[in-house]
Protein backbone atom coordinates (compact mmCIF):
# COMPACT_ATOMS: atom_id res chain seq x y z
CA UNK A 1 0.00 0.00 0.00
CA UNK A 2 1.88 3.46 -1.42
CA UNK A 3 1.13 6.83 -0.87
CA UNK A 4 0.01 7.64 -3.93
CA UNK A 5 -1.32 11.46 -4.00
CA UNK A 6 -0.94 13.61 -1.27
CA UNK A 7 -3.05 17.17 -1.35
CA UNK A 8 -2.63 19.94 1.06
CA UNK A 9 -6.31 21.76 1.82
CA UNK A 10 -6.74 25.09 2.84
CA UNK A 11 -10.41 26.18 3.60
CA UNK A 12 -12.00 28.86 5.81
CA UNK A 13 -15.44 27.76 6.68
CA UNK A 14 -15.68 29.36 9.97
CA UNK A 15 -11.92 30.21 10.53
CA UNK A 16 -8.63 28.60 8.69
CA UNK A 17 -8.13 25.05 8.39
CA UNK A 18 -5.27 22.99 6.93
CA UNK A 19 -5.82 19.84 5.87
CA UNK A 20 -3.31 16.89 4.81
CA UNK A 21 -5.14 14.00 2.45
CA UNK A 22 -3.14 11.22 1.71
CA UNK A 23 -4.58 8.52 -1.22
CA UNK A 24 -2.86 5.23 -1.58
CA UNK A 25 -2.38 3.11 -4.92
CA UNK A 26 -5.47 0.81 -3.76
CA UNK A 27 -7.40 3.80 -3.18
CA UNK A 28 -7.98 4.34 0.87
CA UNK A 29 -7.96 8.28 1.73
CA UNK A 30 -6.66 9.47 4.97
CA UNK A 31 -7.10 12.84 6.52
CA UNK A 32 -4.46 15.19 9.20
CA UNK A 33 -5.04 18.07 10.41
CA UNK A 34 -2.31 20.97 10.12
CA UNK A 35 -4.09 24.30 11.22
CA UNK A 36 -1.84 26.29 13.08
CA UNK A 37 -3.77 29.44 14.18
CA UNK A 38 -2.72 32.90 12.56
CA UNK A 39 0.39 30.80 10.91
CA UNK A 40 -1.65 28.73 8.78
CA UNK A 41 -0.08 29.17 5.78
CA UNK A 42 3.47 28.45 6.88
CA UNK A 43 2.44 24.81 7.54
CA UNK A 44 0.67 24.48 4.19
CA UNK A 45 3.79 25.39 2.35
CA UNK A 46 5.88 23.31 4.29
CA UNK A 47 3.74 20.54 4.06
CA UNK A 48 3.30 21.26 0.10
CA UNK A 49 6.94 22.18 -0.57
CA UNK A 50 8.76 20.14 1.81
CA UNK A 51 6.83 17.18 3.10
CA UNK A 52 4.88 16.40 -0.27
CA UNK A 53 7.49 15.06 -2.18
CA UNK A 54 9.28 13.16 0.36
CA UNK A 55 5.38 11.18 0.53
CA UNK A 56 5.51 9.99 -2.52
CA UNK A 57 5.55 6.32 -2.73
CA UNK A 58 6.12 5.49 0.67
CA UNK A 59 4.61 2.66 2.32
CA UNK A 60 1.46 4.25 3.60
CA UNK A 61 1.48 0.80 6.49
CA UNK A 62 4.77 2.73 8.18
CA UNK A 63 4.03 5.41 10.26
CA UNK A 64 6.40 5.23 13.08
CA UNK A 65 9.38 4.97 10.07
CA UNK A 66 7.69 7.77 8.52
CA UNK A 67 7.02 9.62 11.93
CA UNK A 68 11.54 9.04 12.19
CA UNK A 69 11.75 10.05 9.01
CA UNK A 70 10.49 13.18 8.86
CA UNK A 71 11.45 14.12 12.45
CA UNK A 72 15.01 13.80 11.88
CA UNK A 73 15.81 13.82 8.47
CA UNK A 74 14.77 17.74 8.48
CA UNK A 75 18.23 17.72 10.68
CA UNK A 76 15.95 21.20 11.76
CA UNK A 77 13.92 19.64 14.85
CA UNK A 78 10.59 20.42 16.85
CA UNK A 79 8.94 24.02 16.68
CA UNK A 80 4.77 24.07 15.33
CA UNK A 81 5.68 24.67 11.88
CA UNK A 82 7.31 21.38 11.39
CA UNK A 83 5.07 19.50 13.98
CA UNK A 84 1.95 20.02 12.78
CA UNK A 85 2.82 18.75 9.38
CA UNK A 86 4.62 15.89 10.96
CA UNK A 87 1.12 15.56 12.69
CA UNK A 88 -0.63 15.96 9.45
CA UNK A 89 1.12 13.29 8.30
CA UNK A 90 0.66 10.77 11.08
CA UNK A 91 -2.88 11.59 11.34
CA UNK A 92 -3.55 10.58 8.03
CA UNK A 93 -1.94 7.61 8.30
CA UNK A 94 -3.61 6.28 10.92
CA UNK A 95 -6.60 7.07 9.22
CA UNK A 96 -5.98 5.15 6.66
CA UNK A 97 -4.44 2.04 8.81
CA UNK A 98 -7.87 2.36 10.73
CA UNK A 99 -9.38 2.00 7.15
CA UNK A 100 -7.40 -0.35 5.67
CA UNK A 101 -8.27 -2.59 8.99
CA UNK A 102 -12.00 -1.54 8.95
CA UNK A 103 -11.79 -0.36 12.82
CA UNK A 104 -11.95 3.19 14.30
CA UNK A 105 -8.10 4.21 15.27
CA UNK A 106 -8.81 3.51 18.95
CA UNK A 107 -9.06 -0.05 18.58
CA UNK A 108 -5.52 -0.40 16.95
CA UNK A 109 -4.10 2.07 20.34
CA UNK A 110 -5.48 -1.09 22.67
CA UNK A 111 -9.77 -0.62 22.57
CA UNK A 112 -11.58 1.52 24.82
CA UNK A 113 -10.73 1.91 27.81
CA UNK A 114 -14.08 3.46 28.68
CA UNK A 115 -17.44 4.23 27.15
CA UNK A 116 -17.28 7.62 26.81
CA UNK A 117 -15.11 10.53 27.67
CA UNK A 118 -15.80 13.65 30.00
CA UNK A 119 -15.79 17.11 28.19
CA UNK A 120 -15.69 20.85 29.29
CA UNK A 121 -17.13 23.97 27.51
CA UNK A 122 -16.19 27.29 27.78
CA UNK A 123 -18.24 29.61 29.78
CA UNK A 124 -17.73 33.28 30.18
CA UNK A 125 -19.15 36.56 30.58
CA UNK A 126 -17.66 40.27 30.91
CA UNK A 127 -19.52 40.41 34.43
CA UNK A 128 -21.32 37.73 36.64
CA UNK A 129 -25.07 38.01 35.25
CA UNK A 130 -23.48 37.31 31.88
CA UNK A 131 -20.86 34.51 33.20
CA UNK A 132 -23.83 32.78 34.86
CA UNK A 133 -26.18 33.27 32.13
CA UNK A 134 -23.28 31.17 29.74
CA UNK A 135 -22.72 28.53 32.56
CA UNK A 136 -26.55 27.99 32.82
CA UNK A 137 -26.44 27.83 28.39
CA UNK A 138 -23.34 25.57 28.87
CA UNK A 139 -25.22 22.83 30.97
CA UNK A 140 -28.38 22.70 28.73
CA UNK A 141 -26.09 22.25 25.84
CA UNK A 142 -25.42 18.84 28.56
CA UNK A 143 -21.59 20.09 30.02
CA UNK A 144 -21.07 18.74 32.89
CA UNK A 145 -17.52 20.36 33.48
CA UNK A 146 -16.85 24.20 32.57
CA UNK A 147 -14.15 26.52 32.34
CA UNK A 148 -14.84 29.93 33.60
CA UNK A 149 -13.29 33.15 32.46
CA UNK A 150 -14.64 36.59 33.14
CA UNK A 151 -13.57 40.16 32.55
CA UNK A 152 -11.85 42.58 34.81
CA UNK A 153 -11.99 45.38 36.03
CA UNK A 154 -10.17 48.35 34.58
CA UNK A 155 -9.41 46.45 31.45
CA UNK A 156 -11.79 46.74 27.94
CA UNK A 157 -11.30 43.57 25.87
CA UNK A 158 -9.19 40.45 27.38
CA UNK A 159 -8.94 37.01 26.46
CA UNK A 160 -11.93 34.84 26.90
CA UNK A 161 -14.12 37.06 26.84
CA UNK A 162 -17.62 36.07 24.67
CA UNK A 163 -19.07 39.71 25.43
CA UNK A 164 -15.71 40.98 23.58
CA UNK A 165 -17.02 39.31 19.86
CA UNK A 166 -19.02 35.95 19.58
CA UNK A 167 -20.77 34.47 17.00
CA UNK A 168 -23.93 36.55 15.33
CA UNK A 169 -26.93 35.24 17.20
CA UNK A 170 -24.76 33.96 20.43
CA UNK A 171 -22.93 36.80 21.68
CA UNK A 172 -22.38 36.96 24.78
CA UNK A 173 -22.53 32.77 25.18
CA UNK A 174 -20.40 31.44 22.67
CA UNK A 175 -17.18 31.67 22.14
CA UNK A 176 -16.53 29.01 19.80
CA UNK A 177 -14.35 31.19 17.11
CA UNK A 178 -12.35 33.08 19.22
CA UNK A 179 -9.80 34.38 19.67
CA UNK A 180 -8.23 34.96 16.14
CA UNK A 181 -10.08 37.30 14.21
CA UNK A 182 -10.17 37.86 10.33
CA UNK A 183 -8.04 40.95 9.81
CA UNK A 184 -5.17 42.72 8.70
CA UNK A 185 -3.28 43.30 11.75
CA UNK A 186 -3.88 41.62 15.24
CA UNK A 187 -6.33 42.93 17.51
CA UNK A 188 -4.65 44.49 20.87
CA UNK A 189 -5.85 43.42 23.95
CA UNK A 190 -5.07 45.23 27.54
CA UNK A 191 -3.59 43.53 30.55
CA UNK A 192 -2.91 43.86 34.20
CA UNK A 193 -2.05 40.96 36.42
CA UNK A 194 -2.27 42.72 39.77
CA UNK A 195 -6.08 43.40 38.97
CA UNK A 196 -6.82 40.14 37.27
CA UNK A 197 -5.16 38.37 40.36
CA UNK A 198 -7.84 40.55 42.60
CA UNK A 199 -10.91 39.67 40.95
CA UNK A 200 -10.29 36.14 39.98
CA UNK A 201 -10.96 34.61 43.29
CA UNK A 202 -14.05 36.73 43.90
CA UNK A 203 -15.66 35.18 40.69
CA UNK A 204 -14.85 31.75 41.43
CA UNK A 205 -16.18 32.34 45.18
CA UNK A 206 -20.01 34.00 43.42
CA UNK A 207 -19.94 30.57 41.10
CA UNK A 208 -19.29 28.52 43.91
CA UNK A 209 -21.94 29.86 46.18
CA UNK A 210 -24.86 30.11 42.97
CA UNK A 211 -23.82 26.79 41.45
CA UNK A 212 -22.95 24.54 44.52
CA UNK A 213 -19.51 22.71 44.72
CA UNK A 214 -20.05 19.52 42.98
CA UNK A 215 -19.49 20.94 39.05
CA UNK A 216 -16.03 20.61 38.23
CA UNK A 217 -14.31 24.53 37.23
CA UNK A 218 -11.85 25.20 35.21
CA UNK A 219 -9.94 28.46 34.71
CA UNK A 220 -7.20 29.53 32.32
CA UNK A 221 -4.16 31.86 33.44
CA UNK A 222 -3.00 32.06 29.62
CA UNK A 223 0.54 32.28 30.33
CA UNK A 224 0.53 35.47 32.38
CA UNK A 225 1.98 35.54 35.59
CA UNK A 226 5.31 35.32 36.67
CA UNK A 227 5.75 31.58 39.20
CA UNK A 228 5.32 33.76 42.22
CA UNK A 229 2.10 35.51 40.61
CA UNK A 230 1.08 32.13 39.77
CA UNK A 231 1.67 30.39 43.05
CA UNK A 232 -0.39 32.99 44.47
CA UNK A 233 -3.33 32.71 42.47
CA UNK A 234 -3.81 29.04 42.92
CA UNK A 235 -3.40 29.20 46.57
CA UNK A 236 -6.64 31.59 46.32
CA UNK A 237 -7.97 29.74 44.61
CA UNK A 238 -7.95 26.27 46.72
CA UNK A 239 -11.33 27.42 48.19
CA UNK A 240 -13.07 26.61 45.42
CA UNK A 241 -11.80 22.82 44.20
CA UNK A 242 -10.76 23.72 41.11
CA UNK A 243 -10.38 21.05 38.38
CA UNK A 244 -7.23 22.79 37.04
CA UNK A 245 -5.57 25.94 36.92
CA UNK A 246 -4.14 25.81 33.13
CA UNK A 247 -1.00 27.75 31.85
CA UNK A 248 -0.59 30.03 35.24
CA UNK A 249 3.04 31.00 33.40
CA UNK A 250 4.84 30.88 30.03
CA UNK A 251 6.38 27.65 30.91
CA UNK A 252 9.38 28.18 29.04
CA UNK A 253 10.65 28.51 32.64
CA UNK A 254 9.58 25.19 33.38
CA UNK A 255 12.19 25.28 36.69
CA UNK A 256 9.20 28.22 37.63
CA UNK A 257 6.77 25.53 37.50
CA UNK A 258 8.26 23.79 40.86
CA UNK A 259 7.61 27.14 43.13
CA UNK A 260 3.77 27.32 42.12
CA UNK A 261 3.68 23.82 43.05
CA UNK A 262 5.47 23.97 46.57
CA UNK A 263 2.77 26.85 47.14
CA UNK A 264 -0.51 25.24 45.77
CA UNK A 265 -2.58 22.30 46.11
CA UNK A 266 -4.81 23.84 42.84
CA UNK A 267 -3.97 21.09 39.94
CA UNK A 268 -2.01 22.60 37.18
CA UNK A 269 -2.44 21.45 33.42
CA UNK A 270 0.04 23.13 30.89
CA UNK A 271 1.14 22.16 27.33
CA UNK A 272 -1.01 23.71 24.57
CA UNK A 273 1.86 25.08 22.99
CA UNK A 274 4.20 22.18 23.62
CA UNK A 275 5.16 20.53 20.69
CA UNK A 276 7.01 17.29 21.12
CA UNK A 277 7.40 15.02 24.22
CA UNK A 278 10.60 16.39 25.32
CA UNK A 279 8.90 19.61 26.51
CA UNK A 280 7.17 17.46 28.83
CA UNK A 281 10.18 15.56 29.92
CA UNK A 282 10.95 17.45 33.19
CA UNK A 283 7.52 18.45 33.96
CA UNK A 284 6.07 15.31 33.87
CA UNK A 285 9.11 13.14 35.68
CA UNK A 286 9.32 16.33 38.69
CA UNK A 287 5.43 15.86 38.53
CA UNK A 288 5.11 19.42 38.38
CA UNK A 289 1.83 18.85 36.65
CA UNK A 290 -1.21 17.19 36.95
CA UNK A 291 -2.78 17.57 33.42
CA UNK A 292 -0.66 17.03 30.14
CA UNK A 293 -2.68 20.25 27.55
CA UNK A 294 -1.06 19.00 24.51
CA UNK A 295 -2.69 18.85 21.22
CA UNK A 296 -2.56 16.06 18.48
CA UNK A 297 -2.41 19.00 15.82
CA UNK A 298 0.56 20.63 17.32
CA UNK A 299 2.27 17.77 18.79
CA UNK A 300 3.23 15.56 16.11
CA UNK A 301 0.29 13.40 15.90
CA UNK A 302 -1.17 10.35 17.79
CA UNK A 303 2.02 8.58 18.01
CA UNK A 304 4.08 10.89 20.14
CA UNK A 305 0.68 11.79 22.25
CA UNK A 306 0.37 7.93 23.06
CA UNK A 307 3.76 7.92 24.10
CA UNK A 308 3.73 11.26 26.56
CA UNK A 309 0.72 9.77 27.53
CA UNK A 310 1.96 6.33 28.90
CA UNK A 311 5.25 7.74 30.24
CA UNK A 312 2.39 10.23 32.14
CA UNK A 313 0.77 7.24 33.52
CA UNK A 314 4.01 6.28 35.44
CA UNK A 315 3.07 9.75 37.34
CA UNK A 316 -0.46 9.75 37.67
CA UNK A 317 -1.09 12.81 35.12
CA UNK A 318 -3.75 12.44 33.37
CA UNK A 319 -4.78 13.90 29.61
CA UNK A 320 -6.60 16.83 29.26
CA UNK A 321 -6.01 17.69 25.20
CA UNK A 322 -6.31 20.77 23.64
CA UNK A 323 -9.80 21.70 21.95
CA UNK A 324 -10.43 25.26 21.20
CA UNK A 325 -12.22 25.08 17.30
CA UNK A 326 -8.48 26.26 16.08
CA UNK A 327 -8.04 22.09 16.20
CA UNK A 328 -9.83 21.11 12.97
CA UNK A 329 -12.56 17.94 13.49
CA UNK A 330 -10.10 16.03 11.99
CA UNK A 331 -7.41 16.97 14.83
CA UNK A 332 -10.07 16.45 17.42
CA UNK A 333 -11.02 13.48 16.43
CA UNK A 334 -7.25 12.30 16.56
CA UNK A 335 -7.35 13.02 20.03
CA UNK A 336 -10.17 11.69 20.80
CA UNK A 337 -9.35 8.16 19.41
CA UNK A 338 -6.20 8.26 21.94
CA UNK A 339 -8.52 9.37 24.86
CA UNK A 340 -10.83 6.78 24.48
CA UNK A 341 -7.67 4.15 24.04
CA UNK A 342 -5.52 5.44 26.97
CA UNK A 343 -6.08 4.36 30.75
CA UNK A 344 -5.08 7.93 32.21
CA UNK A 345 -7.58 9.92 30.38
CA UNK A 346 -9.17 13.06 32.30
CA UNK A 347 -10.87 15.12 30.58
CA UNK A 348 -11.46 17.02 26.65
CA UNK A 349 -12.10 20.60 26.01
CA UNK A 350 -14.82 20.53 23.09
CA UNK A 351 -15.81 23.99 22.23
CA UNK A 352 -17.89 22.87 19.47
CA UNK A 353 -16.95 23.74 15.66
CA UNK A 354 -19.71 26.14 13.70
CA UNK A 355 -21.96 25.01 11.02
CA UNK A 356 -19.94 25.50 7.97
CA UNK A 357 -17.28 23.71 9.75
CA UNK A 358 -18.93 21.01 10.72
CA UNK A 359 -20.91 20.71 6.71
CA UNK A 360 -16.95 20.75 5.23
CA UNK A 361 -16.35 17.93 7.89
CA UNK A 362 -18.20 15.39 7.88
CA UNK A 363 -17.82 13.97 11.42
CA UNK A 364 -18.43 10.07 13.29
CA UNK A 365 -17.96 11.94 16.97
CA UNK A 366 -20.95 12.31 19.01
CA UNK A 367 -21.47 14.81 22.32
CA UNK A 368 -24.35 13.67 24.62
CA UNK A 369 -25.18 14.23 28.22
CA UNK A 370 -21.46 16.39 28.10
CA UNK A 371 -19.72 12.86 27.06
CA UNK A 372 -17.98 12.67 23.79
CA UNK A 373 -16.75 9.53 21.80
CA UNK A 374 -15.11 9.08 18.75
CA UNK A 375 -17.76 7.07 17.02
CA UNK A 376 -16.82 3.26 15.07
CA UNK A 377 -16.34 4.05 11.48
CA UNK A 378 -12.96 2.78 10.31
CA UNK A 379 -9.93 5.33 10.51
CA UNK A 380 -10.40 8.52 12.06
CA UNK A 381 -14.29 9.14 11.00
CA UNK A 382 -14.13 12.26 9.42
CA UNK A 383 -14.36 13.00 5.97
CA UNK A 384 -13.71 16.18 3.77
CA UNK A 385 -16.55 17.82 1.39
CA UNK A 386 -13.94 19.22 -1.05
CA UNK A 387 -17.04 21.07 -2.94
CA UNK A 388 -17.89 22.61 0.39
CA UNK A 389 -14.36 23.24 1.69
CA UNK A 390 -14.12 25.16 -1.76
CA UNK A 391 -16.72 27.62 -0.78
CA UNK A 392 -14.02 29.45 1.56
CA UNK A 393 -10.65 30.77 0.57
CA UNK A 394 -8.25 31.00 3.18
CA UNK A 395 -8.94 34.49 4.64
CA UNK A 396 -6.37 36.75 6.96
CA UNK A 397 -6.68 36.26 10.66
CA UNK A 398 -4.48 36.83 13.57
CA UNK A 399 -4.64 36.06 16.91
CA UNK A 400 -4.81 39.20 19.31
CA UNK A 401 -2.10 40.47 21.56
CA UNK A 402 -1.27 42.77 24.40
CA UNK A 403 -0.09 45.67 25.92
CA UNK A 404 0.24 46.67 29.73
CA UNK A 405 -1.31 50.25 30.50
CA UNK A 406 2.38 51.70 29.81
CA UNK A 407 2.71 49.97 26.22
CA UNK A 408 4.88 47.14 27.02
CA UNK A 409 4.10 43.95 24.89
CA UNK A 410 2.51 41.04 27.45
CA UNK A 411 2.24 37.70 26.65
CA UNK A 412 -1.08 36.57 25.41
C1 LIG B 1 -6.98 28.31 24.69
C2 LIG B 1 -7.13 28.59 23.25
O1 LIG B 1 -8.47 26.55 24.51
C3 LIG B 1 -7.67 27.10 25.22
O2 LIG B 1 -7.38 26.75 26.33
O3 LIG B 1 -5.89 28.68 25.40
O4 LIG B 1 -8.31 29.30 23.12
C4 LIG B 1 -6.00 29.36 22.57
O5 LIG B 1 -6.04 30.68 22.93
C5 LIG B 1 -6.12 29.19 21.10
O6 LIG B 1 -6.06 27.85 20.78
C6 LIG B 1 -5.05 29.96 20.34
O7 LIG B 1 -5.06 29.60 19.02
MG1 LIG C 1 -5.57 27.46 27.05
Amino acid sequence: MRIEKAEVIVTSPDRNFVTLKLTTDDGLTGLGDATLNGRELAVASYLSEHVVPLLIGRDAAQIEDTWQFLYRSAYWRRGPVTMASIAAVDMALWDIKGKAAGMPVYQLLGGASRDRMMAYGHASGKELPELFDSIRHHQELGYRSIRVQTGVPGLESIYGIASNKGLPGNEGVRYDHEPAQRGALPAQEDWDTRSYLRHVPTVFEAVRNEFGPEMPLLHDGHHRMTPLQAAKLGKSLEPYDLFWLEDCTPAENQEGLRLVRQHTTTPLAIGEIFNTVWDFQSLIKEQLIDYVRAASTHFGGISPLKKVMDYAAMYQIRSGFHGPTDISPVGFAAQLHVGLAIHNYGIQEYMQHGDKTNAVFEQAMTFADGYLHPGNKPGLGVELDTDEAGKYPYETAYLPYNRLADGTVHDW
